[in-house]
């Protein structure tokens, strides 16, 4: 078939907005917000314009959108050094622990600034209750002692985490757009679908383009340097809720792995792709476990009562022992790994025995202690999870009478979670690293100009929403400095406005060409919708590349046909059709999530060994090769031969055991 180009012959040319800046920020969550509050208080003084673009409103967008009840990295008393060890023995062994350190180091401060603008921090009073947020008590830079779930994080109230977070960014934007002359400096619901290198330099980025998603118009954003922080992947996989229940998944489904995608195709390297999270959640609704567990120490059981984690310990501890970063305990993939055993045995389904930790709890309390014990459990899911509270009405279960089903969820990407898939950047350059991991501004990617943090840094996982704030903030004043060393440099681009925006509304042009073509619009020869296009990835991605289906199983001979699935719906996805705005936005987060989704493959491919046994398997390679593997696996596209280059880099241990 031939190819299409869009000449606004069928639809309506939008208006292109030019905006020229100093520091981009691409993204509204917790990295860019973070990124914007560090950014504007170097950058004002020195008269450099600091400008956010976000797909959505910066006060609900991103993972932390319905809010958060827990934070879950505060160090507090702990030594960044074990944080190290923690995350390393959690990620089976390969991370970057120059990052880690880094974030560790740092993060606290991020928290503390939460708590200034207001966001309630839970505490533990002197006769060891817990105080939550309504009830006074000194602040954690005061002294205030936080209420611990675990070792490494805090509880909180968190409904309007998102909204006291971009409310800082926002102020800190606005003074700087005061102060610069801009007219506007914060784009909200636009969305960004491609970066440009520069016409000039190799190897530069120099600007990035978008649409907005309420009006007819386009816009390219010139700039010294951008971090790209659009946070993970979501829905790159056939989830396991079906229909309309697909709107609901763990991670925020509006996040389509646009930092990865546009890093990928500017030629930034890539590293720990096949890295993935599949996290334990209650089923259907995806509340969070992680305060159950730690918190509430509920137990969850097979249907026979048995506590897999007890029954699975020894043998499992025998196969991937050496990656525990507790000696009574195996990391998060490997609780993962123990359950499934027991639900491929058809031993489920798997409870979450939320009526016995209360009961067990509530044996010391009186009428008024237990009635704040409910409230503190039921806060848990309805600062974060509403939906979950949905399930529980739905059907029946009171959960203070009754356990819930757990489950792994369908995998997602993303680097600042239990997870570790992301960019390669430049680290910090005072911690021992090698050359090759501290070349350059720290968090910038192989990419000049480009930077990122939060899920965009690869290899340096558990940093959650407060890391990621704090690496937003590292990452910003690195670009401030980029911005000063590069003073003079003036933002090239080779490709015309015309050629831009046609190619940003090609969808449109070709629905309106051919909707006429037969009588159901959905079903036609001449494109495909992006629900079509989006359900034909997520069934590849599933079949081929360890989804749930397959109980996260694949090998060489499966990625083979996948990939070439793959290619195919690559090639088809340039006849992608949209019917309004909301569709062309559709239609390119399918774009990003393909290119994410290749990139998960090839790295799945590549490494041949299973490395994270509960996340993904190889049946070909189904053990843990250290002596090949233990490694980082590295991908760059590009951009002269559109081929994948994969190569291994050298792990190295800077934090002793
Ligand atoms: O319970 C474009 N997270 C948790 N962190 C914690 O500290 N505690 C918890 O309790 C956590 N848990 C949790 C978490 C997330 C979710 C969804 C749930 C539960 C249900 C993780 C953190 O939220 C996460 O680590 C950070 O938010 C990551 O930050 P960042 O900045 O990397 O991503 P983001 O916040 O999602 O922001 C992304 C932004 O990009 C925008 N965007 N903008 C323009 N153009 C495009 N093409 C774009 N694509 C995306 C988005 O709008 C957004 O602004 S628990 O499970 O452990
Ligand atoms: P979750 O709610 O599952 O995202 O978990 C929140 C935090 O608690 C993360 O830091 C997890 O790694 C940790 N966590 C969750 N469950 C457990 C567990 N059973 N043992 C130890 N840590 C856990």
């Amino acid at each position: 078939m031939e190819l299409e180009t869009c000449t606004f012959a069928y639809c309506q040319r939008p208006e292109m907005i030019e905006v020229e800046t100093d520091i981009l920020l691409i993204g509204g969550g917790m990295a860019n917000c973070g990124a914007a509050y560090e950014a504007v208080r170097w950058a004002t003084p020195k008269g450099l314009k600091v400008t956010m673009v976000d797909k959505a409103a910066a006060d609900r967008s991103g993972a932390v959108a319905m809010g958060l009840s827990a934070i879950n990295t505060y160090l507090g008393e702990n030594d960044p050094a074990d944080y190290v060890k923690y995350v390393r023995g959690d990620l089976m062994g390969i991370i970057r622990e120059d990052l880690v350190y880094d974030c560790g180091r740092h993060v606290d401060d991020s928290v503390h600034l939460f708590e200034e603008w207001g966001l309630p921090v839970w505490k533990r009073a002197e006769d060891g209750h817990t105080l939550d947020g309504a009830q006074p008590a000194k602040k954690l830079t005061e002294g205030g002692k936080p209420v611990r779930s675990g070792k490494w994080q805090i509880m909180i109230n968190g409904e309007s985490y998102k909204v006291i977070v971009a409310e800082a960014a926002k102020k800190a934007l606005e003074i700087n757009r005061a102060a610069t002359g801009q007219e506007i400096n914060l784009y909200e619901r636009v969305f960004i679908v491609k970066l440009l290198l520069d016409a000039n330099e190799p190897n530069r980025v120099a600007a990035a383009v978008g649409f907005s998603v309420r009006e007819n118009k386009a816009y390219m954003f010139k700039a010294k340097c951008m971090l790209l922080a659009c946070g993970g992947a979501v829905n790159v996989f056939r989830p396991r809720s079906v229909a309309e229940g697909q709107g609901r998944a763990w991670y925020p489904v509006w996040n389509a792995g646009t930092t990865y995608a546009l890093a990928a195709q500017v030629g930034a390297e890539l590293v720990l792709m096949e890295n993935r999270f599949v996290p334990a959640r209650f089923k259907d609704g995806y509340g969070p476990v992680g305060a159950w567990f730690l918190f509430f120490k509920a137990k969850a059981t097979n249907s026979l009562g048995e506590d897999y984690c007890v029954t699975h310990f020894e043998s499992t501890k025998a196969l991937y022992g050496k990656y525990c970063s507790d000696p009574h305990k195996l990391g998060t993939a490997i609780r993962n790994h123990m359950m499934m055993n027991d639900m491929k045995a058809g031993k489920g389904p798997i409870l979450m025995n939320t009526h016995l930790a209360m009961a067990e709890l509530g044996k010391t309390m009186d009428a008024k202690q237990i009635k704040h014990l409910e409230a503190e459990a039921w806060e848990d899911f309805l600062d974060m999870c509403i939906g979950q509270a949905g399930v529980w009405a739905g059907n029946n279960i009171e959960p203070d009478k009754a356990p819930s089903e757990i489950m792994p969820t369908e995998p997602y990407l993303l680097g600042s979670h239990a997870g570790c898939a992301g960019i390669w950047v430049s680290g910090p350059d005072d911690l021992g690293a090698p050359k090759e991991w501290c070349w350059g501004y720290n968090r910038m990617t192989t990419v000049k100009g480009l930077f990122t943090a939060g899920d965009g840094v690869g290899a340096s996982g558990h940093k959650f929403s407060s890391g990621s704030h704090a690496e937003g903030r590292q990452a910003a004043k690195s670009m401030v400095a980029f911005c000063l060393d590069n003073a003079s440099y003036k933002p090239a681009v080779a490709k015309s406005t015309e050629e831009l925006i046609g190619e940003l509304y090609l969808p449109f042009e070709i629905f309106e060409k051919y909707k006429n073509y037969s009588t159901d619009t959905n079903t036609n020869p001449y494109y495909i919708r992006p629900k079509m296009l989006q359900a034909r990835l997520q069934k590849i991605m599933d079949e081929y590349v360890a989804g749930v289906s397959t109980y996260y199983m694949t090998s060489k001979t499966l990625l083979d046909a996948g990939l070439k699935h793959l290619m195919l719906l690559k090639e088809d996805s340039l006849r992608m059709g949209a019917a309004d705005l909301h569709e062309l936005m559709r239609c390119w987060e399918n774009y990003h999530r393909i290119w994410t989704g290749e990139a998960h493959a090839r790295h799945i491919l590549f490494r041949e060994d299973s490395r994270y046994p509960g996340y993904y398997y190889r049946g070909d390679f189904n053990l843990i090769d250290d002596q090949n593997w233990k490694c980082f696996t590295i991908s760059k596209y590009n951009l002269q031969t559109g081929q994948w280059e994969m190569s291994k880099r050298d792990y190295v241990q800077l934090i002793p055991d």
